[in-house]
């Protein structure tokens, strides 16, 4: 089997280097990447076919049972081996078996703050062959409604910690027919029962493995929430077989079983969960977990559990690099970073001030059918176009129509492949082995992320919408998110692009760019929320010169307005939605607002007077 692979490869690679010359340097890379690819991909399919499958469970409880003493968690001052947690999560599934009354396949919702037990929740959960629904930590009211049902969940665990966000929605709950229940030892809240005290009770024995007899590589292991730009979160499928390839991403990047991972990325979603935890599952590592992000804390923690690979998401990056520089900042053991949305300016500053740390740069959604990973260190590169992966995985770039908001068509009625260096929509194919699973219980959804009669009639293209670009190269750069780029003046203006610019002027420490409505003006008008660095003050003359000098006019943002803090979303990503609602209006915003000025050469406040001259069409932007 290995020979005949190897013997198409060389086969492929002999071919390929004639014809593609340009691809000849990274050649090898590719190929190395695509071997290791390959048997990645190889090692979760013949595991989850053998009978019964071998799932990411077994491979935690092999672990366990030949290594009991290895650490799997460290929290705070808590260490929690393999042997600990497994025994814990046998205890906590006998109790949900006997409490919940659950049937293999019942959905079970969790409202958990990054810890441990969001980690023996998980495990009891799976050894009872139940799927769980990772409920976002910022969910309140209709939106944590919506989320319980829509994972047809009709259980939901979460502890007091949250108790004002499960009190509001609880008679809702109630109404929809879900059981409440505390992973404490008492319950403030009537109607709300604690668990722990039924867990403690519990021996530390094995469930009947019966309860997972019916799972397939096909059965959901976890419902993830993804948000989208608009409306409430949908919830992701994530298959077996899924969870145990994004398990498998760490080990792709060169983690190893002595490694130590920190995670303060949240367990909601599927980098801290899946990669973080679940990579630690397959290698048998340890785990570092942190209730939250700080900046201040973060190389402290690095150096107090010996962390060797951190996890991260672009933002996260550049609040590290807007620290106070210390004497300190390169002594840690941290070898390698592996996440996504870093973008090129920051990569470089965190590596200059924090020494050589590998950057595993990986693009790809959590409902994603496939994606890329920085194989070559290329500094801004979320991975390489591999002719061989593409294969496998074959994806398109096609133009996208940013006003109109959807692919360009031929007259054919077919999408349109860009040229190598220009920006498309990252579309990739649905097939057997690169499935779309969509969403629980939203066909309507789901249907909308499947883009069909891309290059051929009846084909049918999983839609990341993402932007993308392939150089000449073949490296591949993530450009923006649909949502993220607006027209102005006719032109596209891709906000990630201004806020790169803004982000290097010497006062601001953070910023937002976004569209705003002017009435009278056809498309988005560009405007900036920033946050100053302490102790410096805004200066509009300078950042008019750095606008002016790097980006064209139609770009630089037209209003400013400045905040104390940035709202940011549970993974750092900036809300804009609120911002782009405000609009500009002096009336209603007590933040100072700015307007761009160009006979004065400045940004000036933004007045009563001027806001009104805007609305009459006497101003002209
Ligand atoms: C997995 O599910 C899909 C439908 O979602 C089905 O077409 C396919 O046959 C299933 N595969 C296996 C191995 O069960
Ligand atoms: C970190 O490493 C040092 C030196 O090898 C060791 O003494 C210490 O116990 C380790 N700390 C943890 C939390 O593993
Ligand atoms: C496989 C591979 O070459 N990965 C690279 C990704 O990028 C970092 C540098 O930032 C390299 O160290 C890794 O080796």
């Amino acid at each position: 089997m290995a020979v005949t692979a190897l013997a198409v490869l060389a086969a492929l690679a002999l071919l390929l280097w004639g014809v593609t010359s340009h691809f000849a340097p990274f050649l090898l890379p590719d190929l190395a990447a695509f071997a290791l690819a390959a048997r990645s991909a190889f090692r979760c399919r013949c595991r989850l076919r053998r009978q019964p499958p071998v799932t990411l469970l077994d491979v935690f409880r092999s672990h366990a049972r030949r290594r009991p003493r290895r650490v799997l968690l460290r929290f705070q001052e808590e260490v929690h081996t393999y042997g600990d947690v497994d025994a814990r999560s046998d205890r906590a599934a006998r109790a949900l078996l006997r409490r919940l009354g659950l049937r293999p396949g019942c959905a079970v919702a969790v409202l958990l703050p990054n810890g441990p037990a969001y980690v023996w929740c998980w495990l009891a959960l799976a050894k009872l062959g139940c799927p769980m629904a990772c409920v976002n930590t910022g969910a309140r009211g209709a939106a944590l409604r919506h989320a319980v049902a829509a994972a047809g969940a009709t259980r939901l665990l979460s502890t007091p910690e949250f108790r004002v966000a499960v009190e509001e929605a609880l008679p809702d709950l109630h109404r929809d027919g879900v059981r409440v229940f505390y992973l404490s030892s008492t319950s403030p809240t009537p109607g709300v029962e604690p668990l722990l005290p039924d867990i403690e009770d519990e021996p530390p024995e094995p469930v009947d493995p019966q309860y997972r007899a019916g799972i397939t590589p096909n059965s959901t292991a976890l419902y993830i929430f993804t948000s989208g730009t608009t409306g409430l979160p949908k919830a992701a499928v994530i298959t077996e077989m899924k969870l145990m390839m994004v398990a498998n991403l760490g080990r792709l990047c060169g983690l190893r079983p002595d490694d130590v991972i920190y995670t303060t990325l949240p367990l909601y979603h599927s980098a801290g969960l899946l990669v973080g935890v679940g990579g630690c599952f397959e290698l048998g590592a340890t785990c570092v977990l942190r209730a939250k992000f700080s900046a201040s804390q973060f190389w402290d923690d690095c150096r107090r559990y010996n962390v060797t690979v951190i996890q991260y998401v672009g933002e996260l990056i550049r609040y590290l690099c807007n620290t106070p520089k210390r004497p300190d900042d390169r002594e840690h053991g941290v070898r390698a970073a592996l996440g996504n949305g870093l973008r090129a300016d920051v990569w470089r500053e965190f590596l200059q001030r924090f020494g050589p740390v590998a950057v595993w740069e990986f693009y790809g959604a959590t409902e994603g059918n496939a994606g890329f990973v920085n194989y070559t260190g290329k500094i801004g590169a979320v991975g390489r176009a591999n002719v061989f992966l593409r294969r496998f995985a074959p994806y398109e770039l096609i133009e996208y129509d940013v006003e109109e908001d959807e692919p360009v068509r031929d007259e054919r009625g077919l999408c349109i492949p860009v040229y190598p260096g220009d920006t498309g929509l990252l579309v990739i194919k649905i097939t057997k082995s690169t499935p779309f699973h969509g969403y629980m219980g939203d066909t309507q959804k789901t249907e909308k992320k499947i883009l069909r009669d891309v290059l051929v009639k009846g084909d049918a293209y999983f839609n990341s919408g993402d932007l993308l670009m392939i150089d000449r190269e073949g490296f591949v750069y993530f450009q923006d998110r649909v949502g993220d780029t607006f027209r102005w003046k006719g032109e596209n203006v891709a906000t990630t692009e201004v806020e790169a610019t803004m982000a290097t002027v010497s006062f601001i420490q953070e910023v937002n760019v976004y569209g705003v409505t002017v009435p009278g003006c056809e498309g988005r008008c560009g405007m900036a929320a920033v946050r100053l660095r302490p102790g410096r003050a805004f200066d509009g003359k300078q950042l008019y010169g750095v606008t002016s000098a790097a980006l064209p006019a139609y770009a630089a943002p037209r209003f400013l307005r400045i905040q104390d803090s940035l709202e940011v979303t549970g993974t750092f990503k900036q809300r804009k939605t609120q911002l782009v609602r405000d609009g500009f209006d002096p009336g209603a915003i007590a933040d100072p607002l700015f307007i761009r000025d160009d006979s004065a050469a400045s940004y000036v406040p933004l007045t009563h007077d001027t806001f009104a001259a805007i609305l009459d069409g006497k101003l002209n932007l």
